[in-house]
């Protein structure tokens, strides 16, 4: 009997430390490396894709599968290094390691954070001695955005459109300077771990109201078009990357009848919903949701597109990969107006490539990653909004998403540029 309960005392203690070391665990990439895999047939695809299936492998995918010849990412777990370079190796599939140590990145990052913060008591106060070359916190950012229409209460407001799963606010800045204007959409951040993309909105919004009545062209846009701007698309994610999982892309819904967490927001849209490219399995980062418009997130754009019935262009920004895409992502089949789509597109990654030489490719979604069911602009591109685009910021795979916070101001320089090229397109053609 004594025993026993001592049995049962140290299974306890050994479940206890089981879970204390796997809620670690979720936040140390110590060892981890991203692989970049470059398949050479279509047979070596379908292995590279089989890894996918392995649940205990505990991969994580940065780039999904695709074709032949093109590269797939994918971040590895120390525990799992030596199955998964057997794996490739034994097949002769070629692969090189992008990411040494993952973790080491992520402690630079950190670092520079914690200096960062140090100095940057004023960040709150003002938007011009608001800290833009460093990444920020979700009150941080809300913090910014309460300052930014503060101090311009003639331009900006903050509309919140809905609330995330775990009920936080989904803020949208309005940039206006007279009622019942068509609009154009810009949102940041609708995958959490994608951290030049908030980042690089709360730049833009500055940008914004510091060009206002001093650049012509910003100018002329505002005196005919409204600017919306969701600079934390994902907030319960993005509050999950910096609380817990670095590495965190999803919602934070539960599913029933599964453990696992969160839905791909990137592909809960209803645009060819469930279609190639999309997970019906929750436990992978592109599961599509039990339906479509399933997560809040996802739905309160859909009604407020839908309420605001005028917005004429849509840009949704992601990273990394540098493209610059347009619909479809769920179908070959172009769309109607694609030589105008294809033709910006190349004006758009010209101008931004003129600033410091970065290069993006550039075409729709299905021809240029891969198929890609439930996106945001392909449902957006079926509402009638034929000015619809994703980017991928930068990089090109040498840090993926664990960018450098001194790249954060260039990443978004050269990316409004870019952006207006496409805001002035609509602006001019307004159908
Ligand atoms: C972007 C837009 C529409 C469809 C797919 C994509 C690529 C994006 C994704 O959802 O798979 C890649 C990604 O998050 C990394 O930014
Ligand atoms: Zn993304």
């Amino acid at each position: 009997m004594v025993k026993n309960l001592k049995d049962s005392k140290m299974k306890g203690a050994l479940v206890f430390l089981a879970l204390v070391a796997a809620v670690y665990a979720a936040g140390d990439f110590s060892g981890q490396q991203v692989l970049r895999i470059l398949p050479i047939s279509e047979d070596e695809v379908s292995l590279v894709r089989e890894l996918e299936n392995f649940d205990d492998l505990g991969l994580d995918f940065w780039t999904s599968p695709s074709h032949a010849k093109r590269h797939i990412d994918i971040r590895v777990p120390f525990y799992s290094l030596q199955d998964v370079k057997v794996y490739l190796e034994s097949n002769n599939i070629q692969y090189s390691v992008m990411i040494q140590d993952l973790q080491a990145l992520l402690d630079e990052e950190e670092r520079e954070m914690k200096i960062s913060r140090s100095r940057s008591m004023e960040n709150a106060r003002s938007t011009n001695t608001f800290n833009y070359a460093t990444y920020h916190t979700f009150d941080e950012i809300n913090n910014f955005i309460d300052t930014l229409v503060a101090e311009n209460p003639g331009l900006v407001s903050k509309i919140e459109i809905g609330k995330s799963y775990e009920g936080r606010p989904l803020n949208v800045l309005k940039f206006s300077t007279g009622a019942n204007r068509p609009a154009f959409w810009i949102d940041f951040g609708i995958h959490s771990r994608e951290w030049v993309t908030q980042a690089t909105g709360i730049w833009t919004a500055k940008k914004i109201v510091s060009d206002y009545g001093k650049d012509a062209s910003l100018t002329a846009t505002l005196n005919k078009l409204d600017i919306f701007v969701e600079i934390v698309t994902n907030p319960d994610g993005y509050v999950y990357t910096h609380t817990r999982d670095r590495m965190w892309r999803k919602t934070r819904s539960p599913n029933s009848g599964s453990l696992c967490i969160g839905t791909d927001p990137n592909r809960n849209w209803d645009a060819g919903f469930g279609g190639g490219g999309s997970s019906s399995n929750p436990c992978t980062e592109t599961y599509r949701g039990r339906a479509a418009h399933s997560e809040s997130e996802v739905k309160a754009i859909v009604d407020f597109v839908k309420s605001h019935g005028n917005i004429k262009g849509f840009v949704s920004i992601h990273s990394y990969s540098q493209m610059l895409l347009y619909p479809y992502g769920y179908t070959t089949a172009p769309a109607s107006n694609q030589a105008e789509l294809h033709a910006v597109s190349r004006n758009a990654i010209n101008a931004l490539a003129s600033l410091y030489g970065t290069s993006y490719t550039y075409g729709s979604i299905i021809t240029t990653i891969y198929q890609a069911s439930g996106g945001t602009i392909d449902w957006t591109y079926n509402q009638g909004i034929k000015h619809s685009y994703t980017f991928e910021l930068r990089d090109t795979g040498r840090y993926g998403f664990a960018l450098p916070a001194n790249q954060i101001v260039p990443t978004a320089e050269e990316t409004w540029l870019a952006l207006t090229v496409l805001i002035n397109h609509t602006r001019d053609n307004l159908y």
